[in-house]
């Protein structure tokens, strides 16, 4: 990407030319995918285009005030697929959205815009900046870049791009709260992001099991190598226990970096078809590098894989040996 502004009038320019839109964004999507996916849906739907929005399921019970949810089509793909321009948020690879390759291969143009650190040049036009927050951040670069039309987010669009900031940079604590995703969230609350709403929904409530849950997890933490590395095991057991799903795991990863000297917390999840990793770093570990060893990917203090054919306990240990190599050198 030789210039962001330059870049940002391309896809503009593409989004003008465009008639027959189709927006998605990754898989499990999180607050920034699904924030991005709606305020781009909203936006190109005020310019007169038509949009297929699509969200592979399933959608968290926090993210479902997001505005605009009901244009979603969760985890259904259109029958006969006719777009002459595709929009991917947050997929650093192809296949991130789901199986949507007949839908990226009819299309005239595909427009890959991301902010992983690792991420494939897949589309027609790329724009992959590593340095923003979140891909909300972008899109904000891209409603400035807007010429001639000028356009700006409407209030439910803040709320949307609003949402991915605070959730990529977990309500502006991690080391991506930069000047600039400042300055774009603080736009974003001037143009009328509900700031209130997404506070009281995302980080002040969770529910009897979800606590319940965090109780389980914390009880059965595990303090290695030198208590540099926490790790919890979630098994299935402890899921129907209370009555709980994976996804009600919100939060918990990031619990044992509170603790002084933990550089690596991993939440190690075994779901009914496959084990799920999540994983953060307090500052010193790269943990994207740790889960790019098993095929996974992410942020360097916020990342994950998942693995299947093996038990939770293989998992565990193949991590921990890898984890191992990594905090062994950090004195
Ligand atoms: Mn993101």
């Amino acid at each position: 990407m030789e210039n962001r502004e330059e870049n940002l009038q391309k896809i503009w320019q593409a989004l003008r030319a465009g008639k027959r839109f189709f927006i998605a964004g990754h898989l499990n999507p999180d607050g920034d995918s699904l924030g991005c996916t709606l305020a781009m849906t909203s936006l190109l739907e005020r310019l007169g285009k038509t949009v297929y929005a699509y969200a592979a399921p399933a959608i968290g019970n926090d993210l479902q005030f997001l505005p605009g949810l009901s244009k979603i089509h969760v985890g259904i793909l259109p029958e006969k697929p006719d777009f002459d321009t595709v929009v991917l948020l947050e997929c650093s690879d192809r296949q991130r959205g789901g199986d949507l390759e007949s839908i990226l291969t009819q299309a005239e143009t595909l427009i890959n815009i991301d902010h992983h650190l690792v991420s494939d040049d897949y589309g027609d036009i790329n724009h992959i900046d590593s340095k923003a927050s979140s891909t909300a951040e972008i899109i904000f670069q891209l409603f400035e870049q807007s010429s001639p039309d000028n356009v700006l987010p409407t209030p439910d669009e803040a709320t949307c791009l609003y949402t991915g900031l605070v959730t990529d940079t977990g309500r502006f604590v991690h080391s991506n709260t930069t000047a600039e995703a400042l300055r774009v969230g603080s736009a974003l609350v001037a143009l009328g992001a509900d700031v209130d709403k997404i506070n009281q929904v995302i980080y002040f409530t969770k529910s009897y099991i979800e606590l319940k849950l965090l109780g389980r997890a914390l009880e059965k933490m595990e303090m290695r190598f030198d208590n540099k590395y926490s790790q919890i095991i979630l098994t299935r057991r402890d899921f129907e226990t209370f009555g709980a799903t994976p996804a009600q795991t919100q939060g918990i990863v990031s619990q044992p970096t509170m603790i002084p000297g933990v550089e690596v917390s991993a939440l190690i999840k075994e779901e009914s078809d496959k084990i799920s990793v999540n994983l953060r770093s307090r500052a010193a570990v790269d943990v994207s590098r740790i889960a790019q060893t098993f095929g996974g990917g992410g942020h360097a203090r916020a990342s994950g894989f998942k693995v299947t054919g093996k038990t939770v306990n293989e998992v565990a240990d193949a991590l921990a040996e890898v984890v191992y190599d990594v905090v062994k050198k950090l004195d």
